[in-house]
């Protein structure tokens, strides 16, 4: 498994007040892509999607996300399909991506989570496997 790191660009004041401020809740630096992201989505789509139809339904969400059920069920139907699934995320992701340069990093996710914004799910989270009809 790949573990990103990130390079060594030093942390302007601000961003280390941040820092600082998020302490309590520290997680190790990261740079999550756009790309990598839209993998990530994909695979809890399908982790969540525990009857394999193809659609989430109230049920399959975590309890963080059920509140927000209706929202990302953009065309109401009552099931939450991939592109809708995959629009609803990757829309929270280019909110927290602030300097709309492609990648959420820690502290643009630190921010967000002092905001009460979501928690963008990590590549940790969802790590990229193929064996097939583990933990279904
Ligand atoms: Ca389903
Ligand atoms: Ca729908």
């Amino acid at each position: 498994m790949a573990v990103l790191l990130v390079a060594g660009c030093g942390p302007s004041a601000e961003e280390k007040a941040e820092t600082n401020a998020a302490v309590q809740n520290f997680t190790p630096p990261f740079v999550m892509s756009r790309l990598d992201y839209g993998g990530v989505v994909e695979r809890r789509f399908r982790r969540l999607d525990r009857n394999d139809d193809d659609k989430l339904v109230a049920s399959e969400l975590s309890p963080r996300l059920a509140p927000r059920f209706a929202e990302i069920d953009a065309n109401g139907d009552g099931g939450i399909s991939n592109e809708e699934w995959s629009k609803w995320m990757l829309a929270r992701f280019d909110h927290q991506d602030e300097n709309r340069d492609g990648t959420v990093t820690s502290a643009e996710r630190e921010k967000a989570r002092a905001q009460r914004e979501m928690d963008l799910p990590t590549p940790a989270e969802e790590p990229a496997t193929n064996a097939a009809g583990a933990a279904k």
